[in-house]
């Protein structure tokens, strides 16, 4: 029975505007994630426009790791960190994403970071794009929907390969491509692609032309990776929900099919190289007027990605309606229907460990390309205790239950894995909500959703319980005691 290789990457992962803080250090520019507000549990970010004084914007300081990164990178080596995924901050780099020449002092801090965790034996995994395009690029380019911010994406990526040669060696062009998919949450469109819709504009018909523009700047980006180090190793980035139908009446089961098509069409052009029939027959039929031209499918044919990584949180399921059209067209707010066998957390994410295994089966049969879950992770309120203890059993079950899941699909399914990096590895600011207190960490922040507290950095228990599994390669899994205070 085949286990988890040898050099298996456990690891941990965030994102560069989640925790570094530092919004105007070293140059930085204004970055779509730095117009975003708090919200709250079920209460959504708003987008301002630009950074509106008085407004509270959780990211500009997030929990400092700009300025804290070699104490953390402490943390993360005595918990035996393999690896490290976050992203580079394209506005550190590019701080307007159209000049002609890089910022310096952007390219040196991640120089140093990077430094910084090979001298501790962990191997950086970056996302080039983590949900932070330049806001300049928002405001002057609407986004993805111009074709020029495909050259700004490969000028940026480009300078990154070159500058970070041997020292990155795992890359993804777009986190979680496909959370635009159903092209209605206004969130989605902003953070995946600085879109802003207008009156008027069709949605859907710009999310198509923004993706489009992304999937061909991430081939680009693939090929431009592999000229510059043929080591390099480039990933697609995709949020993986699988859509179960809600019963085996056949037209769930087709619906369950079109939801999974609707979801995942964008790696089948980042892994196949090409648009499948039915989107295209689908976005004719639809009278959508997109640019895509015959060089654009031959770029894509010419940058198929080397692996998959990927988030996995929760699963869904999907319902037919009544008078369901012959296209199956699929929309969240019509299909999801609640999935009585699974739990749910406290933001309604239903838990769904098993999943997890089906999802990497379907990512295989489909593909053949090596997986890499890139995320993974339970948000929930942690109380710290007066002698700075963290009580997160339920962390624990959580990420227990996934690896006992991937172990299956590894051992059992002969699935190819190259690692695990737990989302939220250390606390930090929430994509969705903005909240600092829906926490995934195995590392306590101290600070909470009014932005108060004193940023120190507390040892949850899942903390040495993620330790005892890394040390033993994911064969011991039970429950340990925490050793220190
Ligand atoms: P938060 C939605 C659904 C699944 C994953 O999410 C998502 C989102 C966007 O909120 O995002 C990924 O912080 C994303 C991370 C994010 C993490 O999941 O909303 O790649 O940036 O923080 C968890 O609880």
């Amino acid at each position: 029975m085949a286990k988890l290789r040898k050099d298996f990457l456990w690891g941990g992962a965030v994102a560069a505007h989640q925790l570094e803080g530092g919004w105007q250090e070293g140059g930085k520019g204004v970055s779509v994630a730095d117009v975003m507000t708090a919200g709250a549990n079920g209460v959504d970010r708003r987008i301002t426009d630009g950074v509106v004084a008085g407004e509270n914007y959780p990211n500009h300081e997030a929990i400092d790791f700009y300025h804290r990164y070699k104490e953390d990178v402490q943390l993360f080596k005595e918990l035996g960190l393999k690896c490290f995924r976050t992203s580079i901050a394209w506005t550190r780099i590019f701080p307007n994403g159209d000049e002609d020449e890089p910022n310096e002092a952007g390219l040196q801090f991640y120089d140093d970071l990077f430094d910084e965790l090979h001298r501790n034996g962990i191997e950086p995994v970056i996302t080039l794009s983590h949900f932070e395009m330049p806001y300049h690029l928002v405001t002057e380019y609407g986004g993805w929907r111009d074709r020029r911010v495909i050259d700004f994406f490969v000028k940026f990526a480009t300078t990154v390969f070159k500058r970070y040669k041997g020292k990155v060696h795992y890359w993804m062009t777009f986190n979680e491509i496909n959370n635009q998919a159903d092209a209605s949450s206004t969130f989605a469109l902003f953070t995946n692609s600085g879109l802003l819709i207008k009156p008027g504009e069709n949605a859907a018909a710009v999310m198509y032309q923004a993706a489009h523009y992304e999937v061909v700047a991430s081939a680009l980006a693939v090929q431009v990776g592999h000229q510059v180090d043929p080591a390099n190793q480039i990933g697609a980035m995709i949020a993986m929900v699988p859509f179960y139908p809600a019963s085996a009446k056949p037209e769930d089961v087709m619906k369950a099919e079109r939801a999974m098509q609707s979801r995942y069409w964008f790696a089948d052009v980042q892994c196949n190289g090409r648009y499948p029939a039915w989107l295209t027959n689908y976005q004719h039929a639809q009278g959508y007027d997109l640019d895509i031209t015959l060089a654009d499918l031959d770029v894509l044919q010419a940058g198929p990605v080397d692996y998959i990584g990927f988030s996995y949180y929760m699963s869904m399921a999907v319902q037919a309606q009544a008078d369901e059209p012959a296209s199956y067209a699929y929309r969240d707010a019509n299909d999801i229907v609640a999935n009585p066998h699974v739990a749910r957390s406290d933001w309604g994410w239903q838990i769904d460990p098993v999943g997890l295994r089906y999802a990497m089966n379907w990512f295989t049969d489909r593909y053949r390309k090596p997986l890499f879950i890139v995320e993974n992770g339970f948000g929930a309120i942690d109380q710290l205790t007066a002698d700075h203890q963290v009580h997160d059993d339920y962390r624990v079950d959580y990420l227990r239950a996934h690896i006992e899941q991937f172990k299956l699909a590894v051992e059992v399914d002969g699935i190819d894995l190259i690692g695990y990096t737990p989302w939220g590895i250390i606390d930090l600011v929430s994509a969705g909500t903005g909240q600092m207190d829906k926490r995934y960490g195995v590392i306590y922040v101290d600070k909470n959703d009014a932005g108060t507290g004193t940023l120190a950095r507390y040892k949850k228990d899942s903390y040495y319980w993620y330790q005892q599994v890394i040390a033993t390669n994911g064969d011991d899994l039970t429950a340990v005691t925490p050793k220190e205070s």
